[in-house]
């Protein structure tokens, strides 16, 4: 790296120090190329350096949220709970930036403002907010998925006298809420997970709910020595489950239809699923995200245990998820969130029924009520997979701005590449497993193979690797092929930029598995990384260029 203070030179530009950027800088540092990383707070971890909301928790299984590339890490700490709360994995993540010395490399309070590439020396220059400039031969976007906030603003906002926060920015000393009334606009995976917390601390709890959402139980517990102990036993067979099954979760699928099964056996499963298996609830049948009769025996099961978990009858109908598949938008795993209507200091509204008209002074109004608060949340989410990619102006080959290639939706190939954008890569993008599966286990797959990619073109002197439109057309095609084998696109999420208006309706994550994707990555390396115009031959069994193959 040289740097004269305002005009810095690298190999690699990482923007980004939540998990992807840290695991993207490990790995180039680790290859001989120099490394600098922007993150635009003033310190690292990402989403879990924001989400400091009550009950923020990690819903995948500590032990799998965990990077892999180390077993000696993996050794070394211990998690406390099944599913680690958001102060354990912050303080894991400063782990991994203390012990591989990452964090001196990264430039704090350091927005990126715009980049481009620069097509006579095939390098980015970006500008970051403060006015330096950075010169670099690699771009890697490590922005996150979930990480631009989506933040409503109502009619009276500003003349509401209570605070207002938003659960994926919560201030950081924490907020004091005993004695207050509290309102919670948003019933998803943040929601759900400050409800019971929330509940037990204010005065008054009302949540806003525009939508019923599924949700598993959590079965959290902590973690006793002898299971540590086991676990970091068997540690790499865990890692080869999770590389091996379809969402990196290490759950294998029930090989049988849901359909096969007698009444009595499905609800043996489905017992047995729900008090253990958090998000493996939705392989306990090979085709429950598949065929939508299967589906339908997951959700009425679902359903009825929701229902049992509710004392009054019209909450609990309010509670009840409808009108989409269970799964099609992403179900949360909650401990005790549906039993928290059962206590007398908490109320659902329906603001389907009767929507928010305005903020007053003294709290909300819907068309019928108005409900005083003292304290505002929004746990209302993000502009998913796409916010903070087009949040900067990035302009590629030909003066194509990224927010203009993308005007119609996102296309990649292999979530990876953008035609027009050479020699920049994204993290966890769109087209790629990110939201449909356990996330670190797909960055590092990703980081892996992309230094292993920027090592070959480095040793054959390639200096611009650039997806070809060819690929990228072949892999979104291929992106909603998958989609439209699964029950996926059936409802209005996240997944299909149904939570923005106006933003484009696409299905944007990757529903091939990890699996899948990771035999992709590989037939891509074995053919020479030739969709990405890199020259030279295949290597041998690379098979045909650009043929994707179903797994
Ligand atoms: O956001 P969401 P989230 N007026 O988009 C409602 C990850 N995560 O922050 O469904 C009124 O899921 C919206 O209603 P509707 C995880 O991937 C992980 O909860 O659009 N309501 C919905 O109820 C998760 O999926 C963990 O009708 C409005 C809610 O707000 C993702 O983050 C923990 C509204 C938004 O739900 C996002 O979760 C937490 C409006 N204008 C989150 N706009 C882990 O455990 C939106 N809503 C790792």
């Amino acid at each position: 790296m040289t740097n004269d203070q305002s005009h810095i030179t690298v190999d690699v530009l990482v923007v980004g120090a939540g998990l992807a950027g840290l695991r993207a800088l490990y790995s180039m540092r680790e290859a001989g190329f120099s490394v600098a990383v922007l993150e635009a707070s003033d310190d690292l971890g990402g989403v879990w350096h924001y989400n400091r909301y009550p009950g923020a928790r990690c819903d995948v299984e500590s032990y799998d949220y965990s990077y892999l590339f180390s077993p000696e890490l993996e050794q070394e700490w211990r998690w406390s709970e099944r599913y680690a709360t958001q102060p354990e994995v912050l303080s894991y993540i400063r782990h991994v930036a203390e012990r591989f010395h990452l964090r001196p490399t990264i430039q704090f309070n350091t927005r990126m403002a715009r980049a481009e590439f620069n097509e006579a020396s095939n390098r980015w220059s970006v500008t970051t907010e403060d006015g330096r400039t950075w010169d670099a031969g690699t771009l890697i976007m490590a922005v996150g998925q979930l990480s631009t906030t989506k933040q409503p603003t109502l009619p009276g906002q500003e003349s509401f006298t209570g605070a207002i926060y938003h659960s994926a920015a919560w201030p950081r000393e924490g907020v004091d809420l005993a004695g207050k009334r509290v309102g919670i606009i948003g019933t998803g995976s943040s929601g759900v997970q400050m409800t019971p917390l929330i509940a037990a601390e204010a005065a008054h709890l009302t949540v806003f709910q525009r939508s019923a959402n599924f949700s598993i139980p959590a079965a959290n517990a902590p973690i006793s020595a002898e299971e540590d102990a086991a676990i970091k036993a068997d540690y790499r067979a865990r890692r080869t489950r999770a590389l091996n099954s379809p969402s990196g979760l290490g759950f294998v699928p029930n090989g049988a239809s849901a359909l096969e099964a007698s009444a009595e056996e499905r609800q043996a499963v489905y017992e047995a699923a729900w008090v253990r298996l958090g998000f493996g609830f939705a392989l306990a049948y090979k085709d429950i995200l598949l065929n939508e009769a299967s589906n339908e025996t997951a959700a009425t099961f679902i359903r009825d245990k929701i229902a049992a978990q509710v004392k009054d009858p019209s909450t609990r109908e309010l509670l009840t998820p409808r009108g989409f598949p269970f799964g099609a938008k992403r179900p949360s795993v909650d401990s005790n969130y549906f039993t928290t209507f059962n206590r007398n200091n908490v109320a659902l509204v329906d603001i389907k029924a009767d929507p928010i008209k305005a903020l007053t002074p003294t709290g909300l109004s819907t068309g019928n009520a108005h409900y005083p608060l003292d304290v505002l949340i929004y746990a209302t989410g993000f502009d998913a997979f796409t916010g903070s990619l087009l949040r900067p102006d990035i302009i590629g080959r030909d003066g194509l701005s990224l927010r203009d290639k993308w005007s119609a939706g996102p296309a990649t190939y292999l979530g990876l590449g953008v035609s027009g954008f050479p020699n920049m890569f994204i993290l966890v993008g769109p087209g790629s497993p990110s939201l449909l599966s356990n996330v670190i286990l797909s960055i590092e797959q990703q980081v892996d193979w992309l230094t292993e990619m920027l090592v070959h073109a480095k040793t054959l002197g390639a200096a611009r690797i650039e997806a070809s439109p060819d690929a990228e057309a072949r892999w979104v095609d291929h992106v909603n092929e998958r989609a439209q084998e699964t029950l996926y696109p059936r409802a209005a999420s996240y997944y299909v930029g149904a939570e923005i208006e106006g933003k484009p309706r696409v299905f944007m994550p990757y529903s091939g598995g990890v699996r899948g994707y990771r035999r992709e990555l590989e037939r891509v390396a074995a053919n020479g990384y030739a969709d990405f115009g890199i020259p030279g031959k295949a290597s041998a069994g690379g098979g045909t260029p650009g043929g994707i193959q179903n797994n």
